[in-house]
C-alpha cells in the first residue's frame, strides 16, 4: 500500500474513534455494531462535506439555470454501500475495516432501506438523482420525509400481513436538519379578494392553519474516480418535529385526533400503486409538498438572483406524475400576490419553467380532485384553477370552435372533480411519457385531444437505470467479468457496453459468465435461507424450502403485485407445469425454480388472492417429491430495493409479461437484462425499445397479443374466455384444479382460488387466458434454449452490450436536451479549493488526496 493511502486508512481510522468517543462515549473494542455504523457514517459524512459545500456554492455563483425535481416519492434503499463506491473508496474502507477487525456485511445491515416510495415511479427519482449528480447537472430534488415508508411485507399462511416500516426507529446519519429552510403551508381559511399593484386579483387568506414544513437534506453523490465528485441534495419535507403543527385548542377540546392532524401529515406514505383513492390527507400531503418545494425554489432563486428578474429563464421544475401539480396553481398566486406579476405574464412564468412526467395510463390512476375539498382546503388555489381554465377553454374553443363535447372532455373540472392531469399539461411547456410505446398511447389515446392541441408539447424520454448501482454495486462479479473485457469506462458512459458483444461467441468468455452466474446464484440462495430462518419458519417447513442446484433455471417475476402485471398468468404457467410432471416425469428437460416477489396494496384483494395462489402452489410442488426434484415455487417476502439487489443479478429469466399497452415503462426489465438475465416478455412498454436494440435474433421469448390488438379487443368486446377453455384442455385441467380443491387446504384458501377463477373468466380487462397459450409455449422455447447453456450464455451476453441505451445516464441527457435545455455545471477547482482551504485547519482525515 502506498504511504498516502496508508496515511488516509489511518485518519479514518482515528475518525470513527473520535465519534465513537466523543458522541457516544465508546472505545472501539466495545462498540456494538449499531454504534461502530453511526461512527463510521459520521467520520464517512465528514469526507463529503467539502464537496457538498463546494457544489452548492459552485451552482451558486455560476448562476447557472437549475432544475428542480419535485416527487412525492423515493426508493433509494441502502445508501452506505453506494456513497463509498460512488467516491471510489471501496477498496480503502475494506481496509480500514480490516484493521478495526469490523464485518463489512455486518456493518452495511444496519443501516435500513430507505422506501419512500411505491416501485417504479419513486425508484426511477432515485436513479435520476445519481445520474443527475454522476454528470454534474445542476439540479436539486424535493421529496416527502415519511416517518412510515413503504410498509413491510410478511406472508402468514399465504396472506400478505402489512407492518411498519421504522426506517427511522434510529438516527439516519446521511440526512441534515435544516432549520433555516422551514417554510409554512397554508391551509382551509378565508379569502378576500384585492388587488396587487398590477390590478391583478389576489386573494388575502384569513383564519387558515399553518403549517410549518421543515426540510431534511440528504447528499446524492456523484460517482467521480477523482476527488472532484459533485453532490446534490436531494430535500425531503416533514412537518413532525414542529411542536407549532400541534393545535392545542383543540385538544383542549377533546379532539385529540385533529390536534394532531398536521403534525402527523407527513407520517405515512400512501401504499396504492397505480390506484388513486382520493383521501383528504393525500390532498393536505400533495398540496404540502408543492408550496413548500415552489417556496423554497423562489426562495433559492430570490438569495441567488435578487430579484425575479431572471426566474423563468433560471428555473426548470419537473413533476414526477400528476402528484405535485398544485405546484402549478401555486407558483401562479405566489407570483401574482408576493412578485406582483400580471396574471398573464405570471402564466407565461410557470409555463416556462414546469414540465410533466407522466408514468401511467391506467385509468383508476389518474388524479381527481373532489372541487368541494379542493375549494374547502384551499381556497385561493381553488380560485386559480378555476380561472386557469377559462383561459384554458378560450385557446380550445379558438381551436375547435363548434366541439363542445370536446370542451367538456378538456375541461379542468367534470363530475364535480379536477382532473390533475389536465391542468399539469395546460401548466408545463413539455409533457412526457417514460417508453415510445407509452408515449404513443398518451398522443393517440389517453391525451389526443391535448395532443391535437399542443402537439409540440408532447416528448417521450425513455426510462433508464442507474448501471453503478444495479451493476457496479450489486453484481461485482459480474462488473469485473465485463471490465476485464472491454474497460472500466461503461461506467460512466453506459454506449460503451456495445463492445460486449465481440465476446458473445467466445466460449472462454461464455463459461466465465456461467460462473459468474453461479455465484450469484448461491450468495442469493444464502441470503434467502437466512432471511427465511430469521422469518422464524418451523424447521418442518424450512425444509421443504430447500433450493435445485445452482445450474438450474432461475425464473423471476420481481415487482409490485397488479393484476395488469399479470403474476396470474405466469402462476397458471407453473400450475400446467406441475400437472405436466405429474402424469410426465420427462415432461421438461431442465430444472426450473420460480420466484415471486413484490407488495399488494393493502386493499387490493384480486391480487391479495394470487399471492395466496402461489402460496398453495409452492406448498403443493415443493413438498411433492414427483415434481420437486424438477421444479420449486418461492414467494419472496418483503421485496425491496435490497432484495432487488441480492436477486436481480441471480436472474436468468425475466418475467415482463404485462398486458400489452399497459405498462408505462417497466424498469426492472432494464435491471434484470442488464445482469445477463433473457426477457420472456409481451411487446410492452420499454420492452419494444429492447427488443429493438437487442436485435430479434437475440430476444426469442416475445409472446402474447399486440397493444394494437388488445385496444381492438377491449373496445369490441370481443374477449371471450370461455371459448379458449372449452378449446385448451391443458388450460381447461389448470382453471379445474383452482376450483377442485386439490390445492387447497382450509375453505378460506378455496374461497381465494374460486374468487381467482371467477374473475379469470368474467370481464377479466387483462386478458390472462388470452396470451397463456402463447406464453406456454414460449416458455417451452425457454427450456430448449436453456438445455443450451453456450447458447444461453451467448443470447445473454448480447442482450447486456445491447442495454447501452437504457442507462438513466441517458435518460437525463434526453430532458436535458429537450425539455430542460440544461448544461452541465462541474464543480469549480477554485471554489472546491476554497472550501479546503476554509477548513484544512480541521482536516486531519481525508479519504481522498486534498489535491485533484
Ligand atoms: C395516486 C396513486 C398513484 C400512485 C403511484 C398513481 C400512480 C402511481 C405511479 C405513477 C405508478 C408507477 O409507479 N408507475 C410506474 O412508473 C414507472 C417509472 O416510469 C414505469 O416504469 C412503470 O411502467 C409504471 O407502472
Amino acid at each position: 500500500m502506498d504511504p498516502l493511502h496508508k496515511l488516509q486508512c489511518e485518519n479514518f481510522i482515528h475518525k470513527i474513534r473520535h465519534y465513537l468517543i466523543t458522541t457516544m462515549g465508546r472505545t472501539a473494542d466495545e462498540a456494538s455494531d449499531l454504534e461502530f455504523y453511526f461512527a463510521f457514517c459520521h467520520a464517512f459524512r465528514e469526507e463529503i462535506m467539502i464537496n457538498w459545500t463546494a457544489t452548492q456554492h459552485t451552482l451558486k455563483n455560476k448562476r447557472c439555470r437549475k432544475m428542480y425535481y419535485i416527487s412525492m416519492e423515493y426508493m433509494p434503499g441502502k445508501l452506505i454501500a453506494n456513497n463509498i463506491v460512488n467516491i471510489a473508496a471501496l477498496d480503502l474502507v475494506k481496509y480500514v475495516l480490516k484493521e478495526m477487525n469490523r464485518d463489512i456485511v455486518k456493518l452495511f445491515a444496519q443501516e435500513p432501506d430507505i422506501g419512500i416510495g411505491n416501485g417504479g415511479l419513486g425508484r426511477l427519482a432515485s436513479c435520476f438523482m445519481d445520474s443527475l449528480a454522476t454528470q454534474q447537472y445542476p439540479a436539486q430534488g424535493y421529496g416527502m420525509r415519511y416517518q412510515y415508508g413503504i410498509f413491510e411485507q410478511e406472508v402468514w399462511c399465504g396472506v400478505q400481513v402489512e407492518r411498519p416500516d421504522c426506517w427511522l426507529l434510529y438516527e439516519n446519519p446521511w440526512e441534515f436538519r435544516r432549520d433555516n429552510f422551514a417554510v409554512t403551508v397554508k391551509f382551509d381559511g378565508q379569502i378576500q379578494e384585492m388587488q396587487n399593484e398590477r390590478g391583478e386579483t389576489i386573494h388575502n387568506l384569513t383564519d387558515y392553519q399553518g403549517v410549518r414544513a421543515l426540510p431534511y437534506d440528504i447528499p446524492i453523490i456523484g460517482y467521480r474516480s477523482t476527488p472532484d465528485f459533485s453532490v446534490l441534495t436531494l430535500r425531503i419535507w416533514s412537518t413532525k418535529e414542529s411542536p407549532r403543527n400541534f393545535e392545542l385548542q383543540r385538544f383542549n377540546a377533546g379532539q385529540l385526533g385533529e390536534a394532531g392532524e398536521n403534525t402527523a401529515l407527513t407520517d405515512v406514505l400512501y401504499p396504492n400503486d397505480n390506484n388513486e383513492l382520493g383521501k383528504r390527507i393525500r390532498l393536505k400531503q400533495e398540496f404540502l409538498l408543492s408550496s413548500a418545494s415552489v417556496q423554497d425554489v423562489i426562495n433559492q432563486h430570490l438569495r441567488c438572483f435578487g430579484s425575479m428578474d431572471e426566474f423563468a429563464d433560471k428555473v426548470r421544475i419537473q413533476i414526477n406524475d400528476t402528484h405535485p401539480a398544485l405546484a402549478v396553481a401555486e407558483m401562479m398566486r405566489i407570483l401574482t400576490k408576493r412578485h406582483n406579476m400580471e396574471w398573464g405574464q405570471a402564466f407565461d412564468v410557470t409555463k416556462t419553467c414546469f414540465s410533466y412526467t407522466n408514468h401511467t395510463v391506467l385509468k383508476e390512476a389518474l388524479e381527481e380532485w373532489n372541487e368541494e375539498r379542493v375549494q374547502k382546503l384551499l381556497p385561493r388555489q381553488y380560485e386559480i384553477i378555476q380561472k386557469l381554465n377559462c383561459d384554458f377553454l378560450s385557446d380550445v374553443r379558438q381551436k375547435f370552435p363548434d366541439d363542445p363535447e370536446r370542451h367538456k372532455r378538456m375541461s379542468f373540472f367534470g363530475n364535480g372533480q379536477i382532473k390533475m392531469a389536465n391542468l399539469s399539461i395546460y401548466g408545463s411547456h413539455h409533457v412526457n411519457g417514460v417508453a415510445a410505446l407509452h408515449t404513443d398511447i398518451l398522443k393517440g389515446d389517453m391525451f389526443r385531444d391535448f395532443y391535437e392541441l399542443y402537439p409540440e408539447k408532447f416528448v417521450n424520454v425513455t426510462n433508464g437505470v442507474t448501471q453503478r448501482r444495479w451493476l457496479l454495486l450489486c453484481n461485482p462479479e459480474l462488473s469485473e467479468f465485463i471490465s476485464e473485457r472491454i474497460g472500466r469506462d461503461w461506467i460512466l458512459n453506459f454506449q460503451e457496453i456495445g463492445k460486449l458483444a465481440e465476446f458473445a461467441t467466445d466460449r472462454t468468455s461464455q463459461e466465465a459468465f456461467l460462473k459468474v452466474k453461479q455465484t450469484r446464484k448461491i450468495a442469493f440462495m444464502d441470503h434467502l435461507y437466512n432471511d427465511m430462518k430469521q422469518r422464524h419458519w418451523s424447521g418442518q417447513k424450512l425444509q421443504s424450502q430447500h433450493f435445485l442446484p445452482a445450474d438450474s433455471l432461475f425464473d423471476v417475476q420481481i415487482k409490485r403485485f397488479h393484476e395488469y402485471k399479470r403474476q396470474l398468468m405466469n402462476a397458471l404457467h407453473v400450475l400446467m407445469l406441475y400437472q405436466e410432471l405429474k402424469t410426465n416425469k420427462g415432461a421438461i428437460p431442465i430444472k426450473r425454480m420460480v420466484f415471486f416477489g413484490g407488495k399488494a396494496a393493502p386493499g387490493y384483494e384480486a391480487v391479495k388472492d394470487i399471492i395466496r395462489l402461489i402460496y398453495c402452489l409452492s406448498r403443493k410442488i415443493n413438498n411433492d417429491p414427483d415434481v420437486s426434484d424438477k421444479l420449486r415455487l418461492f414467494f419472496i417476502e418483503n421485496y425491496n430495493v435490497s432484495n432487488a439487489e441480492m436477486i436481480i443479478p441471480a436472474s436468468d429469466l425475466s418475467e415482463q409479461i404485462s398486458t400489452a399497452g399497459m405498462e408505462a415503462s417497466g424498469t426492472g426489465n432494464m435491471k434484470l437484462s442488464i445482469n445477463g438475465a433473457l426477457t420472456i416478455g409481451t411487446d410492452d412498454g420499454a420492452n419494444v425499445e429492447m427488443r429493438e436494440a437487442v436485435g430479434d435474433e437475440h430476444w426469442p421469448f416475445k409472446f402474447g397479443k399486440s397493444a394494437q390488438e388488445n385496444y381492438v379487443m377491449l373496445n369490441e368486446s370481443a374477449y371471450d374466455p370461455k371459448t379458449i377453455i372449452d378449446k385448451d384442455k391443458g388450460i381447461a385441467k389448470a382453471m379445474a384444479a383452482l376450483e377442485d380443491r386439490s390445492l387447497v387446504e382450509n375453505d378460506a384458501e378455496h374461497e381465494a382460488l374460486c374468487a381467482i377463477a371467477k374473475r379469470l373468466v368474467g370481464q377479466d380487462r387483462y386478458f390472462v387466458l388470452n396470451d397463456l397459450r402463447d406464453y406456454y409455449e414460449t416458455q417451452r422455447r425457454v427450456e430448449t434454449l436453456f438445455a443450451d447453456p453456450h447458447k444461453w450464455a451467448e443470447m445473454a451476453l448480447h442482450n447486456i452490450a445491447a442495454m447501452g441505451r437504457f442507462s438513466s445516464d441517458e435518460s437525463i441527457r434526453t430532458y436535458s436536451e429537450k425539455i430542460w435545455d440544461l448544461e452541465k455545471c462541474p464543480i469549480d477547482p477554485q471554489e472546491l479549493q476554497a472550501v479546503r482551504d476554509e477548513y484544512s485547519e480541521h482536516d486531519k482525515c481525508r479519504i481522498l488526496p486534498p489535491k485533484g
